[in-house]
């Protein structure tokens, strides 16, 4: 997690879930460090049994799997851990859930409310969307300015990652806003070739 650079998802929204272990094995070869199942409006059941295929992948690939949203089904799964939003409660009820070894993300859209993850505990960030971004409709970007703040404050302390309508034409222009870490979504999924544009992607990303 500590020298994670690129945060992949595989979002049943992009991705059939009939495709998915072929997605994210593409993912995973393109060199994806983390990779969290992200199913809006999908049942728990569809969601439980796409997940069940992905864990193992991402633990023979030895990168952390994270599911999004749902706490119970992460623990029943035994999954690495948990992604939540600001709407999903304190840490602490996610991690009572989860559990101390597991991870635990937040959904940040403000520094603010980056510095009040890292005061909280959180294991992770999310921070954005840095641009507009389809994936997440209806929530305004926050834009470029305050991604080197939020890096000295927040991403020294634990990994902060800059996420939304970031793709490989906008990633240099996030790295040289002083992003260090990303979350590509879309423009991943989207691709004719998932494990080419995720290897490119890592390419525009310095190692940590
Ligand atoms: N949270 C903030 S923006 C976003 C999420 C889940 C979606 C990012 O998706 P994309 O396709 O990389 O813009
Ligand atoms: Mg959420």
């Amino acid at each position: 997690m500590t020298s994670a650079r690129l945060y992949a998802i595989l979002d049943l929204g992009y991705t059939p879930g009939e495709d998915a272990e072929k997605v994210t094995a593409s993912l995973i070869a393109g060199g994806a460090d983390i990779l969290q199942l992200r199913a809006k409006g999908k049942d728990q059941a569809v969601i439980q049994r796409v997940a069940e295929k992905l864990l193992p992948l991402c633990r023979a690939a030895g990168i952390p799997f994270i599911i999004n949203d749902f706490p119970v089904l992460a623990a029943a799964l035994d999954a690495d851990g948990v992604h939540i939003g600001q709407e999903d409660g304190p840490l602490a009820a996610a991690r009572a859930v989860v559990g101390e070894g597991k991870l635990v993300g937040r959904s940040t859209h403000s520094l603010a409310q980056a510095q009040a993850a890292l005061a909280e505990g959180f294991d992770y960030i999310g921070f954005g969307p840095i641009f507009p971004t389809p994936t997440k409709p209806g929530r305004p970007a926050i834009g470029l300015q305050d991604i080197v703040t939020m890096e000295q404050e927040v991403g020294k302390a634990l990994p902060a990652f800059c996420i939304g309508g970031i793709n490989r034409e906008t990633l240099p222009t996030v790295i040289a806003a002083g992003a260090r870490r990303v979350v590509i979504v879309s423009d991943l999924l989207t691709a004719s070739d998932v494990n080419a544009a995720t290897r490119q992607a890592l390419e525009s990303i310095p190692p940590i």
